[in-house]
């Protein structure tokens, strides 16, 4: 029997290839917009392991595929509507990132409101010297309230661990949670003007782009500090500088950026934010994991017909 073929559009991690590699033929092309195959490899295509974008297009090319697995708790660069209409199945990997993602989310926050990297290169570059101090920072995190604009598995992963810090903790989600005593607050405006520390852990949606604007900036106000660790999407990158430099929001954290790698010049220069990589999730163990339920995905599917982590839009079973 021939073995079944799984297409692997651009990079993905090494740990993917090799869980898969013994079991199945794997087809490696490059990420461009019509995938260069022949008619013959396309038909034998039934799975797909994508880290990033898998359009529509693609799925049109693939005429038996049945499953694409996606490295990542956010599926937004796979075309899920357009699968759910072919029948294929999607696959994320939710769960295995939360404590990491949910980790960063911390360490960002203290860095962002103590100044911890600034503090750092002001060591490296030699200024410490007798009779020197760095200057205080403005900001502590104590007595701060935190809303959570977003509270799913990771959401409540990242509420979880701000408890010990003794921080109020308030939230905005779509659906009130019934079993969680955090105050709810119906819209994202009425959260920001309750907290002064907010922190986004939403999916990119239609309904999540630039929700984050100069009008929720101001409502956090001149002590307020925003952490994104979501997706760069949700934010109004315009508004978010003019807030910061005109001290309408005190500082700003941020894993995540609109436009990925391009981050915003005037960001780079301003000392009162703080900017990683989109690192959130990127240790070797948790990446590691990720990839294993890739792989543990595609094969469930085809030996049990049942995948392990299918998203909500698309079917779940043969
Ligand atoms: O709205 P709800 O009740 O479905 O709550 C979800 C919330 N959420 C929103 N909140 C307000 N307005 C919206 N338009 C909206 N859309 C979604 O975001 C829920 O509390 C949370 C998402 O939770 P999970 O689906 O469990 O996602 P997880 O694993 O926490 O990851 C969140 C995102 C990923 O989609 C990546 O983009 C990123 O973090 O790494």
């Amino acid at each position: 029997m021939p073995r079944i073929a799984i297409l692997v559009p651009g990079k993905i991690h090494e740990r993917v290839l090799s869980a898969l590699g013994d079991r199945f033929d794997l087809v490696a092309v490059e990420s461009e917009e019509t995938l260069k195959l022949d008619a013959e490899t396309a038909s034998r295509v039934r799975g797909a392991a994508v880290s990033g974008a898998f359009p529509g297009k693609w799925m049109d090319q693939l005429t038996k595929l049945e499953v694409i697995a996606s490295f990542g708790v956010g599926y937004d660069a796979v075309d899920v509507k357009h699968a759910a209409e072919k029948g294929i199945i999607v696959t994320n990997t939710p769960d295995v990132l939360n404590d990491e993602v949910a980790d960063t989310a911390v360490g960002l926050l203290l860095n962002t409101i103590r100044e911890l990297p600034r503090a750092e290169n002001w060591l490296r570059e030699g200024h410490w010297k007798p009779g020197a101090a760095y200057p205080l920072s403005r900001f502590s995190l104590k007595g701060r309230h935190v809303g959570l604009y977003g509270l799913g598995r990771i959401g409540q992963e990242i509420a979880k661990r701000l408890e010990p810090f003794k921080v109020k903790i308030s939230y905005h989600t779509r659906n009130r949670n019934p079993d969680i005593a955090y105050d709810y607050h119906p819209t994202l405006k009425g959260l920001a003007e309750a907290v002064d520390t907010l922190i986004a852990i939403v999916p990119k949606t239609p309904h999540t782009h630039k929700t984050i604007d100069a009008e929720i900036l101001s409502a956090l106000g001149a002590g307020g500090v925003l952490i994104n660790i979501g997706r760069g999407w949700t934010v109004d990158e315009a508004a978010l500088v003019s807030a910061l430099k005109s001290g309408a929001l005190g500082a700003a954290g941020l894993d995540v950026f609109y436009d990925e790698p391009v981050v915003p010049a005037e960001l780079l220069s301003m000392p009162n934010v703080v900017l990683l990589p989109h690192v959130a999730s990127a240790s070797i163990p948790t990446r590691n994991a990720m990839a294993a339920l890739v792989a543990d995905n595609l094969i469930e599917w085809f030996e049990k017909g049942a995948a392990l982590t299918p998203v909500p839009e698309t079917p779940s079973k043969r």
